[in-house]
């Protein structure tokens, strides 16, 4: 269980909202289970100083939270990570990150909104850790891809079983990550980009 005593929040700068020269915004959420390495990657991913309300675990978690494979982490996310990236002079993305822990899965509906599309970080360790996360963005209709955050203990499965055990359809995109990388990060949503340019071509929206 968190602990209120030991807040974390740390802020960007209010010259760190949008660079000058970027022409369009964009914002997508970083979603997936307890301890999948979202705050990682929006960390690891952001050009300017992240905001992140990250509290301790306390022993009073033991029992509550399933720490099955993340028997060292210390700290949860309890409202949300926010980072930013460009993309190139005219592309800047807002990258938020949610918690994991589904007590504080009531937040999630003021991120979602506005957001055009989701990363969902997964660990193979904890696959149906996702399964409830992966519901939620299908009933939304928001679109996703799904990243494999590489723990070192974690077993390796092939694509085909990865989409059959997480019920993916073929045309969700499916790649492996390292969220401490800034490269491997930065492919993930450069593959939500990707995807979400691809489905608005082919529906022909805007
Ligand atoms: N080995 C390894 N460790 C990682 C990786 N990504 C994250 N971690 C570690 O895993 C732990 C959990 O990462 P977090 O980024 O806090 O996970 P989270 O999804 O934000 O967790 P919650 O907010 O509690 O749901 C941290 O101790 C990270 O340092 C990775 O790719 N490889
Ligand atoms: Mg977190």
């Amino acid at each position: 269980m968190a602990s209120r005593t030991s807040d974390t929040v740390v802020g960007p700068r209010s010259e760190d909202a949008l660079p000058s020269s970027a022409t369009s915004a964009v914002k997508i959420v970083i979603v997936g289970g307890f301890g999948v390495g979202k705050t990682t990657l929006v960390h690891s991913v952001s050009e300017i100083r992240p905001l992140t309300t990250e509290e301790t675990m306390t022993q009073a978690s033991a029992g509550v939270d399933d720490l099955a494979g993340v028997e060292r982490k210390r700290m949860t996310t309890v409202a949300m990570d926010f980072g930013r990236i460009s993309i190139d002079d005219e592309l800047v993305l807002y990258v938020f990150g949610t918690p994991g822990q589904q007590r504080f899965w009531f937040l999630w509906n003021g991120l979602f909104e506005g957001a055009l599309g989701a990363v969902v970080l997964v660990d193979t360790r904890r696959l149906e850790a996702s399964f409830d996360v992966l519901g939620r963005l299908e009933e939304s209709q928001t679109p996703f891809v799904v990243a494999v955050n590489a723990f070192d203990e974690a077993p390796s499965y092939s694509d085909e079983e990865l989409r059959e055990a997480l019920d993916l359809t073929a045309e969700v995109p499916l790649l492996m990550c390292d969220a401490r990388s800034r490269e491997s990060s930065k492919d993930v949503l450069l593959a939500l980009m990707r995807y979400l340019y691809s489905l608005a071509t082919t529906t022909g929206a805007k």
